[in-house]
């Protein structure tokens, strides 16, 4: 057996183990820096976790299924007040939202602004229920390391880029949190995420799947596998996810949704989609990436500083 071949076998095995142990895809060797470091926030707690009984059985089931939703009259209020004023914006005429183009045309459109700093509000939102959920499912205290706020139109594209399933292949210890403006129901296009156990089992039969898929377009295309863009290999990708999931997974999607600032918290590496309302439809909504921390979060320095995403996840967990 060539030794190429081994190599990489033993790397799947380990990632795969990695993958199983840290809930993420980022590869046994980045994966488990992110665990270690929620173990020591955990260690540096000290007092009581915030209404155990409520918010402590919400995190088993988000340990279980990847995924749980919450809603509140106080995360309905804060919800209200950023709908009416993006509403009054968009009277006005703002230009509120960055449109992309290309091959992810259709999908969201992202605020311009900084969401934290232009909606002081949702800090009420972390001081009720989000911060309450998180402190129950990290065992520790959170920091945020970014909001973001989309839009998404519905049209009649094909859905693309996270309106298809995917995992994003973030932190294992990062929890992002959906937050809708405005009553949804199941036109709006809400996140769909399958629980981790399905997740695994898919992620479990991807690499032949994927290397069935790739060679089958490369035949069909008359394309070397080495020259197929990363752009198609990541429809390619999605399609066969899409696939697997209608046939095999389908009664499993969970799709929270309801009334004005429901939000559903889940890990960023099950696989989930949304953002793809029917045509006539629209969805804004909040996506908040949070971490565990070894102190409460520094609300005033985000309201000095913002929140702007400035990378996909922090390089450092300690950030
Ligand atoms: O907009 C959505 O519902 C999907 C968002 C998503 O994929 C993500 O935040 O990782
Ligand atoms: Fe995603």
């Amino acid at each position: 057996m060539p030794v190429s071949y081994l190599k990489k076998a033993t790397s799947r095995f380990l990632n795969m183990r990695a993958l199983k142990k840290h809930h993420s895809k980022m590869g046994w060797r980045d994966a488990p820096r992110y665990t270690s470091y929620l173990r020591s926030c955990q260690k540096a707690f000290v007092g009581d976790l915030p209404e155990p009984q409520i918010y402590g059985k919400l995190a088993g089931e988000f340990n279980k299924e990847a995924s749980v939703s919450v809603w509140d009259e106080n995360l309905e209020a804060v919800a209200n007040q950023m709908f009416k004023r993006i509403c009054d914006w968009e009277e006005q005429g703002q230009d509120l939202w960055l449109v992309p183009d290309g091959p992810l045309l259709g999908s969201h459109q992202g605020y311009v602004g900084d969401v934290w700093k232009d909606f002081p509000e949702l800090e009420e939102a972390f001081r009720g229920s989000f911060g309450s959920l998180l402190m129950n499912i990290y065992k520790a205290n959170y920091k945020i390391f970014y909001a973001s706020l989309v839009k998404s139109v519905g049209t009649e594209l094909n859905a693309t880029g996270s309106q298809q399933w995917h995992s994003d292949g973030g932190p294992g210890s990062c929890v992002i949190i959906a937050m809708y403006l405005h009553p949804t129901d199941e036109t709006s296009g809400c996140l769909q995420t399958l629980p981790w156990n399905a997740s695994l089992e898919i992620f479990g039969q991807e690499h032949g799947r994927d290397a069935i898929v790739k060679s089958r377009y490369a035949a069909e295309n008359n394309v070397r596998i080495a020259d197929i863009d990363k752009l198609t290999l990541r429809n390619l990708r999605h399609k066969y996810y899409d696939d697997l999931i209608q046939e095999n997974f389908r009664d499993q999607i969970r799709m929270p949704f309801g009334k004005a600032g429901s939000s559903v918290l889940f890990r960023n590496n099950t696989l989930h989609r949304g953002g793809h309302p029917e045509l006539g439809k629209q969805r804004y909504a909040l996506l908040i990436h949070c971490y565990p921390a070894e102190v409460a979060p520094p609300f005033h320095k985000y309201r000095e500083q913002g929140l702007k995403k400035t990378a996909g996840y922090p390089a450092d967990p300690g950030f």
